[in-house]
């Protein structure tokens, strides 16, 4: 198939989704057209098979904002027609949907009937798509996609029961790359991090206010009066000047340790004995995915799709949103006890297995199919 995929190019979840879904797409024979304002951000290798549009919305004086959504459409009109495309995949509803609507619309005027799924990715529907400044059009163009997908059971129901559908929802989980995320030992460079054995513990997010990665260092804070460790900060974001205020103020400088964005996630996570994610809101938690497909339990929130990944007693422990004492007593409970360490990243593994790409993949393949049968 000849399929176009929209999406964000950035490190969030939602871009690194669809980029590992079009370089695993690509591998298996199909041609791929990612179609946004940047290349994205994993897509660091050449691959047969791929191929990168680029989105340029050009600035005018008149414009205050320059008008993305408009070029993006264009662009997807553009590329379904000249490169003869299949289908058009979107990740994010905002602004995507509704550009493929847009597209799909003026296509169909030049008799090219082209399927678009939407892929929902969270967010998009539980913080910024109930915003009434969008609400209507992201509704509509839901309802106006052939097929839509959400990545979690968690993020179905929350947008049944937010928004007036007509249209069905077809959970298909987040993967990793399995042959990526896995294990590999580097004592080298886990004694460069904690040269005195201590315990390494990570948290990888965009360091947004619900990712609540204060939560993540008073956590820390409590572990490490216990346990001899060092916390890895990986990523950036707006709340980094702040987070780095608190380090110094509880006099952990030393102990935490801020990477910024990193590429190579699973070599951190390769040298990580546990893994926190507390965040406010999280559909599915693709961080905690790659945590356990490395072998590292995950301390957690509850919310959304988390508990559909980390299951509480078994790949690590869930507690309610903003528990630190609990979250802290947890992962000290873990790391004082070898027996149950072994048996969760035992069971990490065997969880992480349920979402590889092998067993994904061929579910988009099959959606695919669907909505090209649904729009002959
Ligand atoms: O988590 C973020 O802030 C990024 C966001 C995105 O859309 O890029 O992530 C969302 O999509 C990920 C991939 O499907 C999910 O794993 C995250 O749980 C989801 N984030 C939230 O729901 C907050």
């Amino acid at each position: 198939m000849k399929i176009g995929i929209v999406c964000y190019p950035t490190y969030g979840g939602s871009g690194v989704l669809a980029t590992e879904l079009g370089i695993a797409l690509a591998h298996r024979g199909h041609q791929i057209h990612f179609i946004t304002y940047k290349k994205p951000a994993r897509l660091f290798d050449f691959h047969k098979n791929i191929y990168f549009h680029e989105v340029n919305s050009s600035d005018y004086p008149l414009f205050e904002y320059a008008p993305y959504e408009t070029a993006l459409a264009s662009r997807m009109v553009d590329i379904a027609i000249h490169e003869n495309l299949d289908l058009l995949h979107v990740h994010y509803a905002i602004p995507h949907a509704s550009a493929a609507f847009m597209a799909k619309s003026i296509l169909k005027q030049k008799n090219i009937n082209i399927p678009v799924v939407t892929t929902l990715h969270g967010t998009d529907i539980t913080l910024v798509g109930l915003d009434r400044a969008y609400l209507p059009v992201v509704e509509f163009s839901i309802n106006q996609s052939d097929v839509v997908t959400s990545v979690s059971e968690s993020l179905k129901k929350q947008t049944q029961d937010s928004f007036e559908l007509t249209t069905d929802i077809d959970v298909i989980y987040n993967f990793i790359d399995e042959n990526k995320f896995k294990r590999v030992e580097d004592l080298d460079f886990k004694n460069s991090i904690a040269p005195n054995g201590e315990f390494i513990i990570s948290h990888t997010s965009n360091f947004r206010k619900l990712k609540r990665v204060d939560d993540v260092i008073r956590i820390f804070e409590e572990v490490y009066r216990k346990v001899p460790s060092k916390l890895l900060l990986i990523g950036d974001g707006p709340e980094r000047s702040s987070l780095e205020e608190l380090c110094r103020t509880i006099g952990l400088c030393d102990e935490i340790i801020f990477l910024g964005k990193q590429d190579a996630v699973e070599r951190l996570l390769s040298i990580s004995d546990l893994f926190i994610l507390p965040s406010t809101h999280e559909s599915f938690g693709l961080a905690a995915l790659e945590a356990l497909a490395t072998e590292v339990p995950v301390i957690s929130s509850n919310v959304g799709g988390i508990p559909e990944v980390n299951v509480h007693g078994e790949t690590g422990f869930l507690s309610d949103v903003g528990n630190v004492k609990e979250m802290a007593t947890n992962a000290i409970t873990l790391l004082q006890d070898p027996k149950m360490m072994k048996q969760f990243k035992i069971n990490a593994i065997k969880k992480a297995d349920t979402f590889s790409k092998k067993v994904i993949v061929p579910q988009y393949e099959a959606v695919y199919q669907k909505a090209i049968k649904l729009c002959k």
